[in-house]
C-alpha cells in the first residue's frame, strides 16, 4: 500500500522565507524545511494498481500555470488546543479551479469525493501542548508574513512514509501547467 497525496511544492526562495518562522514557540514540531508544500487533495493509504488510476487520472487534468503568493499565518484547533500553525495564501481563482479539476479526475477514476471543504494551507508545524499565550505572541511577531508570488507551473503526486520522526515525502510524479487546457 502506498499512502499518498496530490500536492505543490513550494519553491527554493519560498522554501527559506518559510523556514526562517521556524523557531521560537513551544510545543512546536516543525514541519523539515523539504517537506514544505501545498496539498490539493489527501488520498491515504491505496493500492498499487490504484495508484497507477490515479496517475492516468492526474495526467489528463492540464491548465495554465499561475502566480500564488502566501500571506498570514494561522492554527488548527480550538481554544487551548491548536494542533497546526500553518502559512495561509492570497485567494487564488486558478488554485482553486486546478484544484477542482484534481478532485473531479480522481473522483472519476474511483477515488471517494472529499468531503471535507478544501482549506489551502502550508503547514509549518504541528503543536502539542502549546501554551495560547506564546502562540498569540508568536503570531503578533510574525503574523504579517508574505512570500511571493511565484509561479505555480507543476502538482505533484507525492508518497509519504510514515516513520518515527515524522513523515518523509517523495514525488512519484510531476505533472506540467501552462498548456493551453482549461
Ligand atoms: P496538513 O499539512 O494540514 O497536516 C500529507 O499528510 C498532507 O496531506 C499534509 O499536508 C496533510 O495536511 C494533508 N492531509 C489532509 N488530510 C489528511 C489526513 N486525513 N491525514 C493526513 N494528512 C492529511
Amino acid at each position: 500500500m502506498l499512502r499518498l497525496f496530490v500536492g505543490i511544492p513550494m519553491p527554493e526562495a519560498v522554501v527559506e522565507r518559510l523556514s526562517s518562522l521556524a523557531h521560537g514557540l513551544p510545543g512546536a514540531r516543525w514541519v523539515p524545511p523539504e517537506n514544505y508544500h501545498l496539498t490539493l487533495r489527501f488520498l491515504g493509504e491505496i493500492d498499487e494498481g490504484t495508484a497507477h488510476d490515479v496517475d492516468e487520472a492526474l495526467d489528463l487534468v492540464t491548465g495554465p500555470s499561475f502566480p500564488l503568493t502566501l500571506s498570514g499565518l494561522g492554527s488548527f484547533g480550538s481554544g487551548h488546543k491548536q494542533h497546526a500553525l500553518w502559512a495561509g495564501l492570497v485567494d487564488s481563482d486558478p488554485l482553486l479551479h486546478l484544484q477542482a479539476k484534481v478532485e473531479s479526475a480522481l473522483v472519476r477514476s474511483g477515488q471517494p469525493p472529499e468531503q471535507r471543504k478544501y482549506s489551502p494551507h502550508v503547514t509549518l508545524a504541528y503543536l502539542t501542548d502549546t501554551p495560547p499565550a506564546k502562540l498569540a505572541n508568536y503570531m503578533g511577531a510574525n503574523g504579517l508574513f508574505q512570500a511571493g508570488p511565484f509561479t505555480v507551473d507543476r502538482y505533484c503526486l507525492y508518497e509519504s512514509v510514515l516513520g518515527k520522526s515524522g513523515a518523509t515525502y517523495h514525488i512519484l510524479q510531476e505533472y506540467p501547467l501552462g498548456g493551453w487546457g482549461v
